[in-house]
């Protein structure tokens, strides 16, 4: 008796099918596509039909079809087999019928070395299929969540935007064993479109976790505002996300351990909002849905179980009418508020050295109402991520390709279009030299303000985990330090300068505090500003590591808080001393 074969991709794809409700298959004979048409044979959900010629069978297939109103697949084996069923793709794709070829084949990767019956399915004609996926045979995790995540997009991209065809090129290892009995469980990935019934929620504790992200209207505020009050929720965030409600939660606030497997923070639905942001998140949800007019399957967090291709307005807005009769409830946030308060209080008892987050720490919440500020990537926005700015202020960072390539060309351009706005912008000395060419464009007026953190080197480089075992060897090349005038206390004052820029400059703490008010002078002035700070890469990881060490205290707190509440002061004292005697606590 033969079952479903032990090819873990192919027992996805036949697993997804069933659940996505696909049922009707026409096969073509052949020996590439024996593992898939072999298992979905004995299976008595499938509809199967036999045809032996493939431009023949996709034909039917479309006639089936429209004459159904259903998806219905299509398998063939490798060689020439697949490309018959160009003809009928194309008369499937004008008519937008939803059609699923899936074509199975051996592994790619022996494409182009005269192995039999191995040819190139890589590229389709445009006008053929809507989406093309490439599912390889299953050996690792990652490529499990790889190919779950591609079956399902591709499944439900047979009725997305009034349907079309779309073809699964499917690698088989051509196994002999057919003695599974039972699927893999798999995760379904529903795509919701407008005017479809969308599910209900039910459980409370929900996030609304944003990315990168345009300014936001006081409409969609409002809508999650309401939203987070009916479903007790947070906004997950960091500055980049550009959210300024009421229910921010700044990742960059909270200590990081916080968000892992901890019962209090544990999340029922995360409502994942924007494209890649920078703040590393150890976020567990129960459930996660991603909201984008696009409708793409983005599974960051993979663990993706519906995307609503709806503009986020229409989203929040029906949720928060559907939620009108529930009681509010802002308890999450509360207990987010206090977690952040604990953490504040903790940061005050620490004095940071001359460094990044010292220099955020005491800048950010000065600059002036109405700026607009730029954060070169990772290490410039990870560390001015670890304060609040003032709500009035849109904070941007190229998240989206991740270079330092670029930072100030985004700055400048962005201040072309509020010539009396003040547009700032943190950056550090590789980034900086990478692009100081467009500093001396002629359109540039009075309205930047730079702060070129210089610490000689990439930084980002030094505290990475992985260039960062290299210590002072990573400096040379993995780091590029040296280049660049070697921290010239010179070369930027004469370009700024040379270039109609005003120079400021600091090398301590007192210098910097001097400088910080020419800097952030709300009023514009004649001239553009490039403020350099000289900083210390050593320094910077000190800080760094102050502040983890600063997180571990307040999580301390609140476990001693914690526990007090429970307990009582004096089950505290007793379970302190017990513990004590054991080596923790302090
Ligand atoms: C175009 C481009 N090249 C290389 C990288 C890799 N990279 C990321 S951060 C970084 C170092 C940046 O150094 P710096 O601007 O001095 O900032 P620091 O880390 O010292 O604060 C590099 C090389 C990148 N992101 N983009
Ligand atoms: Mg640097």
């Amino acid at each position: 008796m033969f079952y479903y074969t032990s090819e873990k991709n192919v027992q996805m794809v036949i697993a997804l099918m069933k659940e996505h409700g696909i049922r009707r298959i026409i096969t073509s004979p052949g020996t590439t596509n024996v593992t898939f048409v072999g298992s979905v044979q004995n299976d008595p959900y499938f509809e199967l039909y036999s045809v032996m010629d493939e431009r023949s069978a996709a034909y039917m297939a479309c006639g089936l079809a429209a004459e159904t109103g259903e998806p219905v697949a299509l398998s063939c084996t490798g060689a020439t087999a697949s490309r018959n069923y160009f003809p009928a793709l194309t008369e499937a794709y004008y008519r937008h019928l939803p059609v699923l070829a899936i074509t199975s084949t051996q592994y790619t990767g022996r494409v182009g070395h005269n192995i039999a019956q191995v040819i190139d399915r890589s590229v389709q004609p445009r006008d053929t299929v809507k989406l093309s996926v490439d599912i390889p045979a299953i050996y690792n995790e990652e490529e499990e969540w790889n190919c779950n995540v591609k079956i399902n997009a591709a499944i439900t991209e047979l009725v997305r935007n009034g349907g079309g065809p779309v073809h699964i090129n499917l690698a088989t290892t051509y196994s002999r064993d057919f003695s599974v009995k039972e699927l893999p469980k798999v995760r379904v990935i529903k795509r919701y479109q407008p005017g479809e019934a969308f599910p209900k929620i039910t459980g409370e504790k929900t996030a609304v976790y944003v990315g990168n992200h345009v300014k936001w209207n006081k409409e969609l505020t409002e809508a999650v505002d309401l939203f987070c009050e009916k479903y007790n929720g947070i906004v997950l965030c960091d500055h980049t996300s550009n959210y300024k409600g009421k229910y921010a939660v700044q990742i960059g606030l909270v200590p990081e351990s916080v968000f892992m497997n901890n019962e209090l923070t544990k999340i029922r639905l995360l409502i994942h909002l924007g494209d890649v942001s920078a703040t590393s998140l150890h976020i567990k949800a129960d459930k996660i849905w991603r909201v984008a007019p696009d409708g793409n399957i983005i599974d960051t967090f993979k663990k993706l179980s519906a995307v609503f291709q709806v503009d986020e307005l229409c989203f929040f807005k029906h949720y928060a009418a559907k939620g009108q009769n529930r009681e509010s409830d802002t308890s999450f946030y509360e207990y987010y508020k206090k977690v952040i308060s604990s953490e504040q209080k903790e940061r005050e008892k620490i004095e940071l050295p001359f460094s990044s987050l010292w220099l955020a720490d005491k800048t950010l919440k000065q600059l002036p109402e109405n700026c607009v500020l730029h954060l070169a990537i990772l290490n410039s926005l990870e560390t001015w991520n670890k304060y609040a700015v003032n709500k009035s202020i849109p904070v941007y960072s190229n998240t989206g390709g991740f270079g330092i390539d670029g930072v100030l060309s985004s700055v400048v351009g962005a201040s072309f279009a509020n010539p009396e706005k003040l547009y700032f912008c943190v950056i550090g000395d590789l980034a900086f030299f990478y692009d100081i060419n467009c500093l001396g464009n002629k359109h540039i007026k009075n309205n930047l303000r730079i702060m070129l953190v210089n610490n000689g080197k990439g930084h980002t480089m030094r505290k990475s985990t992985l260039a960062g075992i290299f210590e002072d060897e990573a400096d040379m090349y993995i780091a590029a330090e040296g280049h660049n005038g070697r921290k010239s206390k010179c070369l930027v004052k004469h370009i700024a300068e040379d270039l109609g820029f005003k120079y400021i400059t600091a090398s301590t703490k007192q210098e910097y505090l001097e400088n910080l008010n020419t800097f952030i002078d709300p009023d514009i002035g004649e001239k553009s500003v490039i403020f350099e700070v000289f900083t210390d890469s050593r320094l910077e990881n000190e800080a760094q590591a102050m502040m983890r060490k600063n997180s571990n205290s307040t999580l301390m707190n609140m476990a001693e808080s914690a526990v007090r509440k429970v307990a009582g002061e004096a089950g505290y004292q007793k379970i302190k001393k017990f513990i004590k005697k054991r080596g923790g606590f302090s």
